[in-house]
């Protein structure tokens, strides 16, 4: 075991929770609008990601999508004021918590199900255009694998053979639907086949399994080999913040909540091998930035109304056709 990994996987994990946790303050405070989906439990796989995701590389997200901003290494202060929908975010606070856009740094979300798959099967192409060594990663969640999207980006990328890989976040639910009720197969990695490409399974909450998945996949795209890795995890909260969330059995969410938590199974596995004291202080560093940057954020000003109509037309075309002039 390489400490300083584990220290770094731990803190990141760590950040990603007091992330979200801020951003439910901004729900409660209704200083964020929106339906807001959080990914409380499934952080080991954003860490994992982490890991092998290179400045360079694409990464399209979907609605649950904060944790792999983070993992894109988008900056911590525009992403947050973004959600907070604030003139310093991302895109200038007219996006929104759904809908993050970093050109620069490639990185896109969706609030469409399943159509950030056809995205990311385009950023992959273009790198085999510019002959680079760059892939193309789409985060999507078990309910996407049953859209055209899907089916028509595996197969295309599979002719193709451009550098995609595919990281299905199987946390069991689609809004309410089981994935059990919705899928033809048992697992989804085994669709990898239809395509003639590999896939596995892992286990989400485990990051260093998930991590050595994802390294399989990402070594396969820079190959030219697009890849499947299905993460298996437990979505903790409702569908989005006000989902109430009756369609599941509260005992079992419970149960399954606090048995697996990859926070807590991380820092159990590190227990006895990194000192606790110091994995105390990586929380505590971890919950003062953000405590910190959620501080200087909500000081920030919402964007100006009278400019809320700038992304929404091409001024030209608007000048031309005197639309609102
Ligand atoms: C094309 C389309 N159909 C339906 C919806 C409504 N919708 C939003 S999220 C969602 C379920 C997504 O489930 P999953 O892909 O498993 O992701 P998770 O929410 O579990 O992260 C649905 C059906 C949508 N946004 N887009």
């Amino acid at each position: 075991m390489n400490p300083q990994v584990w220290r770094d996987r731990y803190r990141l994990m760590v950040l990603m929770r007091r992330f979200e946790e801020a951003c439910l303050t901004g729900v409660a405070s209704k200083e964020i609008h929106g339906e807001l989906h959080t990914a409380f439990g499934q952080e080991a796989i954003a860490v994992a990601l982490a890991e092998h995701v290179r400045d360079d590389d694409a990464l399209t997200s979907t609605h649950r999508n904060h944790l792999h901003a983070i993992a894109k290494r988008i900056p911590l202060h525009p992403l947050m004021a973004e959600i907070f929908e604030k003139e310093t975010g991302l895109c200038g606070g007219f996006g929104g918590h759904m809908h993050l856009f970093d050109r620069e740094r490639r990185f896109s979300t969706t609030g469409i199900v399943g159509a950030s798959l056809p995205v990311a099967l385009g950023h992959a192409y273009a790198s085999r255009l510019r002959g680079d060594d760059a892939v193309a990663v789409a985060v999507i969640g078990d309910g996407s694998v049953n859209t055209g999207g899907f089916h028509e980006s595996m197969n295309l990328a599979s002719v193709l053979g451009v550098g995609l890989v595919v990281i299905i976040e199987n946390n069991e639910w689609a809004i309410s639907v089981p994935f059990s009720a919705a899928s033809s197969t048992p697992t989804l990695a085994e669709r990898a086949g239809g395509y003639a490409l590999s896939g596995e399974r892992v286990d989400g909450l485990d990051v260093e399994a998930t991590s050595a998945a994802i390294g399989r996949a990402f070594a396969h795209a820079r190959a030219g080999r697009p890849a499947i890795v299905e993460a298996m995890c437990y979505r903790f909260r409702g569908h989005y913040e006000g989902d109430l969330d009756l369609y599941r059995d509260a005992a079992e969410k419970a149960e399954r909540t606090a048995t697996q938590d990859p926070l807590v199974i991380t820092r159990q596995r590190l227990d006895g091998v990194l000192d606790g004291a110091e994995l105390d202080e990586l929380e505590r560093s971890a919950t003062a930035e953000i405590n910190e940057l959620v501080a200087a954020v909500r000081r920030e000003s919402q964007p100006d109304r009278g400019i809320a109509r700038n992304h929404v037309f091409v001024s030209g075309l608007v000048a031309q056709q005197g639309v609102f002039s």
